[in-house]
């Protein structure tokens, strides 16, 4: 009898959420809330779970590890495609989570810091909210840490993840129209402006 069979990878799932859907009403409402959350979140988590199935020496390592890595990760070009996409969605949603609150919790360490990498917060917030309003199609803006430390704004096609680039979010705003299309239709510009008012940290 093969025991190794049947020892099963940890699986992925979509974490609890520390707010109700309804929290961040008026400026994300709650039906965007609960099927961005249990819907779009959980497929990429059931895909992500189904590409790893197929790769159970990889299944134990840490997703961030394993985006960051990607181009060595001995994998089928499809299937690192399917982890890209997938685990991306996975952390990028996980971010985005973490970023939103009802209530601010001020990170004056960090205002400072975005205040000495970009002259001022107001041109700091000017130059994210350009980010996520210019990317073209679906993606994300992030407030990121580089590989030397820093901070760094930039846009991300698609689920695009900075740890492919070895960077560690800060936060992010998700700009796919799932996120904001039942409230705001095509208005971007103006769910990135109310996108500020339930970002946690500034
Ligand atoms: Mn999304």
């Amino acid at each position: 009898m093969k025991v190794e069979a049947t020892k099963k990878h940890m699986k992925y799932s979509i974490p609890k959420l520390p707010y109700s859907y309804e929290a961040l009403e008026p400026y994300i409402d709650a039906k965007t809330m609960e099927i961005h959350h249990s819907k779009h979140h959980q497929a990429y988590v059931d895909k992500l779970n189904a590409v790893l199935e197929k790769y159970p020496k990889l299944a134990d390592d840490p997703i961030e590890s394993l985006l960051k890595n990607l181009p060595k990760l001995d994998m089928a070009e499809p299937d690192k495609n399917m982890l890209k996409n997938n685990g991306g969605g996975h952390v990028n949603h996980i971010a985005y989570w973490e970023t939103l609150s009802p209530k601010k919790e001020i990170n004056a360490k960090l205002v400072e810091e975005i205040v000495g990498t970009f002259s001022s917060l107001e041109e700091f917030k000017k130059i994210f909210s350009d980010l996520a309003l210019t990317r073209f199609g679906s993606g994300w803006a992030w407030l990121v840490r580089n590989n030397e430390g820093k901070l760094e704004a930039y846009s991300t096609p698609n689920q695009d993840s900075p740890h492919l680039n070895g960077h560690t979010p800060i936060f992010c705003i998700d700009v796919w129209e799932h996120a904001y299309y039942l409230k705001y239709q095509n208005r971007r510009a103006e769910y990135i402006e109310n996108w500020w008012n339930v970002l946690k940290f500034l």
